[in-house]
């Protein structure tokens, strides 16, 4: 299975993105590969895809719902997947990016990173720069 590339962080560092520390937590895991071609799919289904506890109108999770508020503050259209509703797809997805938790934001594929990076991506106004280069059009705030 092809992994996606690491997320991003603002400091390209590892350390900030703390990846080093929780990567154990999924290492070693394998997942069936219906699963992975079900994420594969549904990642492919939209530009912005947010695995995600709850929906987007009813997040069930505080880390969600900070996402949430960011892509609606942006008002980029994005897919909600409630992995709370799939326990298959909650591992799954720990597995496919090789991240440990949820929520997950994939923007045309690539994986940029839990709430913590999505936040501070967003603070430095780089979330708003990579989606308009992807040509995913967003408000200003
Ligand atoms: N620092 C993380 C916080 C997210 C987090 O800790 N998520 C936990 C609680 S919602 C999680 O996914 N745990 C594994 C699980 O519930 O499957 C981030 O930046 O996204």
């Amino acid at each position: 299975m092809r992994l996606p590339s690491k997320p991003r962080c603002r400091s390209e560092g590892f350390h900030r993105c703390r990846v080093g520390k929780i990567q154990p937590n999924v290492k070693g895991k394998q997942m069936m590969n219906s699963t992975a071609d079900r994420i594969r799919d549904v990642i492919a289904s939209s530009d912005v895809v947010l695995f995600m506890k709850g929906v987007p109108a009813a997040p069930q999770c505080g880390f969600s719902a900070a996402v949430v508020q960011i892509l609606s503050g942006l008002a980029v259209p994005f897919r909600g997947v409630d992995v709370l509703s799939d326990p298959q797809i909650r591992e799954g997805i720990k597995v496919f990016s090789n991240w440990p938790t949820i929520p997950q934001l994939y923007v045309k594929g690539e994986f940029l990173g839990g709430a913590d990076i999505v936040r501070e991506m967003f603070q430095a106004g780089e979330l708003a720069a990579l989606l308009s280069d992807k040509g995913i059009a967003t408000v200003s705030t």
